[in-house]
């Protein structure tokens, strides 16, 4: 790391715990001081120092278009002149509710907040208070935020410092979330039997553990199940949705939840997320219902702009050739592995991605802890070195945007051979 970055980094870490202000950023994962970026501009950015990375982080997923790009600063610029905050209901939010309804008809209503965290907490208090019931069944190494309820077995920084679970969490309030492996239907049957679950709340791709698909009978299963035992079913899409389908996992796989969680695409960059449903659900919410959940920036005007300016982009072509150069990417990945004869396994799903130093495919968070993470770490320095910019862990994904053409996955597929040569 050159100087100006390394210079930030110490005044950080005075600041901030770790220097940042978010766990996965500090480099536990793969070792090493984070770079500090000063800006960036459709697939790139460049740190202080004046380096330059083609980036697959993206946000951690939200910017599906890259880095600044032109609709959506008009719609900023234009939104910050009208003022940045009103708490009084604007249009924009029903402007941009209409666009996520319309590519997503299983969310009749829905409410936004500001975070992954709070949709899907928000998301948990009312389906305990629809069923009754006060047990959560998740699955082990996805990350739904960091609520209580939800830090048991997570994924994401929880799995990247390799933490079970996190002090401060009550054990009284840690009891009531029970644990399945994904793709493990058995299992799930078998917690339902025994507990009273509220909810199944599951990644329908998981990318908190790095790239993990579902088995084709999973997510139909887990439907099934759910109806039969009178839990409600959330798909947490914070990440998943309008990247793996425009229409997310109700698309892709025909499965449809009771309730969603969105974030990351629908505020563009911006601090947005929301969870929604039936309407019958969604009318129990204060101050239609009595659940009660609320937020001065909610539905913020500014992030209401870029979300919608971001969606209304983002059409079935464009969403199409993202997908496409993603599959190119993933598909240019295994070939340099095989060159080099490193096990790896790569797979996608529209505009999110993921890969493994594995042989075999990866069907759990178990199967991912079995993957080489030593050489996940020199092969995502050697990236950096090349100008790459990888998620730092093994156990997240990575993502695509528009602003990815042939030219730039191209360069990437050069340099990520040279890494995985340099890597071996
Ligand atoms: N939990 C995010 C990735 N799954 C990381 C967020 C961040 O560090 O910004």
């Amino acid at each position: 790391m050159t100087s100006r970055s390394r210079e930030i980094m110490r005044r950080a870490t005075e600041l901030f715990p770790g220097g940042v202000n978010s766990p996965v950023r500090a480099f536990r994962g793969v070792g090493g001081e984070p770079f500090v970026v000063e800006r960036g501009d459709g697939p790139r950015i460049w740190d202080v120092d004046g380096n330059e990375f083609i980036d697959y982080v993206l946000s951690w997923g939200p910017l599906v278009h890259g880095h600044a790009p032109p609709r959506v600063i008009a719609a900023l610029d234009a939104a910050m002149r009208r003022g940045t905050s009103f708490g009084i209901p604007t249009e924009g939010e029903v402007a941009l509710a209409e666009a996520v309804t319309e590519r997503m008809p299983h969310v009749e209503m829905l409410r936004f907040v500001s975070s992954g965290t709070e949709a899907t907490m928000s998301a948990i208090r009312l389906a305990r208070a629809f069923t009754g019931r006060d047990v959560v069944l998740k699955f082990d190494g996805c990350y739904h935020g960091h609520a209580d309820s939800f830090l048991v077995r997570a994924g994401s920084g929880v799995a990247t410092l390799g933490l079970a679970n996190s002090p401060g969490v009550p054990q009284s309030l840690a009891s009531l979330t029970v644990v399945a492996p994904f793709n493990d239907l058995d299992a799930v049957e078998q917690l339902l039997r025994l507990n009273q679950v509220a909810a199944i709340i599951v990644e329908p791709v998981v990318g908190n553990a790095g790239f993990i698909a579902p088995d084709p009978a999973f997510l139909p299963g887990l439907r099934e199940l759910a109806s039969r035992h009178e839990a409600l079913l959330i798909f947490d899409e914070v990440m998943t949705g309008f990247r793996i389908a425009l229409g997310g996992a109700r698309e892709r796989f025909n499965v449809t939840a009771d309730l969603t969680t969105l974030g990351k695409v629908i505020g563009g960059g911006l601090p947005v997320a929301a969870y929604g449903g039936r309407r019958e659900l969604m009318e129990l919410i204060a101050p239609s219902g009595s659940v009660y959940q609320a937020g001065t920036l909610s539905g913020n005007p500014l992030a209401m702009a870029a979300g919608l300016a971001t969606l209304e982009d983002l059409s079935p072509a464009v969403q199409e050739c993202i997908a496409t150069g993603t599959a190119r990417l993933v598909h240019g990945l295994r070939e340099s592995a095989m060159r080099y004869g490193v096990p790896l396994t790569a797979d996608c799903a529209g505009s999110m991605w993921g890969f493994f130093f594995r042989a075999e495919p990866v069907r759990s968070f178990a199967d991912a802890k079995t993957s080489d993470v030593e050489r996940f770490r020199r092969f995502f320095h050697a990236a950096l070195d090349r100008g790459v910019y990888l998620a730092p862990s093994a156990f997240e994904a990575a993502f695509m945007s528009s602003a990815h053409d042939d030219a730039v996955i191209d360069a990437t597929l050069d340099r990520l051979d040279d890494a995985m040569r340099a890597s071996k």
